[in-house]
């Protein structure tokens, strides 16, 4: 059977960096995230008892040899769990650029779960579909379930979930994204991850990462743009300073990067209530309230190495879809 699923990329404010499990993909800390709505994927999946083997394809690029194994391991993961020995042949497409930060896997892997499971006919509580999928990439799992979305990091694969705080109707944000440079990153996050223990700024990101998860939860309940926007700041460079003082140092930002990060702090000066957060990636997500995205996105404009922008407002998580590739 062939099913199709569409998922969202989600942009966390307090981020995932680091496993305490590399093959479970169990994280060190807690995380916080909105799905956003210009940015998915759109997956379908066919078991069939007549494939001699997995196929996959990404329509519009190409996937690497270490990219189909990870999905092929995946579906491994999925046979496994509905008892299946089928093949399966694999379409998938994003409408934004691979590589764009971490998003492309994320949103990549909850639509591979959910429309793998659908195909070999399996219905699956939300929950279970948010561990598996955090299998096949961590923040994965908080592109399943809607709008603003918690992944607790548990200490099992049964407590590691995610589920939905809020739906997407709960907050009228934007996530602007802006694009300066549309390449695949040199050093995957995977990769990235396993040397984090290397960074003597870890442990004291990880003692400060409950608080900020309980304060940008009250944040977000009562609206408070500011304060959850200055949380959001404080843990996006808390994150990146761990990145950049591993051994060897991570450094995602370009040029360009810098410059949108101190315009950030121009605009705010002037009246303009806008924040940053950047994933493992140059690409800058820009958060603001609704009635300031016009404005916003003029004074984005004015800057010179931006390759695109793409404007998201908080989205559903994963769904089936009725259209197949
Ligand atoms: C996040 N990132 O919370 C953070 C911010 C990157 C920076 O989740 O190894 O691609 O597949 O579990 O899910 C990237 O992590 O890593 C990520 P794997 P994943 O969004």
């Amino acid at each position: 059977m062939k099913a199709t699923a569409r998922a969202p990329a989600n942009i966390a404010f307090i981020k995932y960096w680091g496993k305490a499990d590399d093959e479970l993909r169990l994280p060190l800390n807690d995380s916080i995230s909105m799905n956003l709505s210009g940015a998915y994927t759109v997956t379908t999946v066919e078991f069939s008892q007549h494939f001699q083997k997995d196929t996959v394809a990404f329509l519009g690029g190409e996937f690497s040899e270490a990219e189909t194994a990870r999905v092929i391991k995946g579906l491994d993961l999925i046979r496994k769990r509905a008892g299946s020995a089928q093949k399966a042949t694999v379409v998938t497409k994003n409408t934004f650029p691979k590589g764009a930060g971490s998003a492309a896997s994320a949103s990549g892997f909850a639509a591979l779960t959910l429309a793998g499971f659908a195909s070999l006919g399996v219905t699956m509580p939300e929950k279970e579909l948010t561990i598996f999928a955090r299998m096949g990439s961590g923040s994965a799992c908080r592109s399943i379930p809607d709008g603003f979305v918690i992944w607790e990091k548990g200490d099992s694969s049964e407590t590691s979930f995610a589920w939905s705080l809020y739906p997407p109707t709960h907050w009228d944000i934007r996530d602007i994204l802006v694009i300066v440079d549309s390449h695949m990153k040199k050093v995957s996050t995977t990769e990235g991850m396993e040397t984090v223990a290397t960074s003597p700024r870890l442990a004291v990101r990880l003692r400060a990462v409950p608080k900020r998860m309980k304060e940008i939860q009250q944040a977000i309940a009562g609206r408070n743009f500011f304060r959850f926007g200055e949380i959001t700041e404080e843990d996006c460079l808390g994150m990146h300073m761990v990145m950049q003082t591993q051994d060897p140092p991570l450094f995602y930002w370009n040029a360009t990067t810098k410059i949108i990060m101190d315009a950030v702090r121009g605009w705010r000066k002037h009246g303009l209530p806008v924040y940053f957060t950047i994933d493992a990636g140059p690409n800058v997500h820009l958060l603001c309230e609704g009635k300031d995205e016009e404005r916003l996105l003029a004074a984005v404009k004015t800057i010179d190495g931006i390759e695109d922008i793409i404007v998201n407002k908080p989205a559903l998580g994963a769904r089936i879809i009725s259209e197949h590739l």
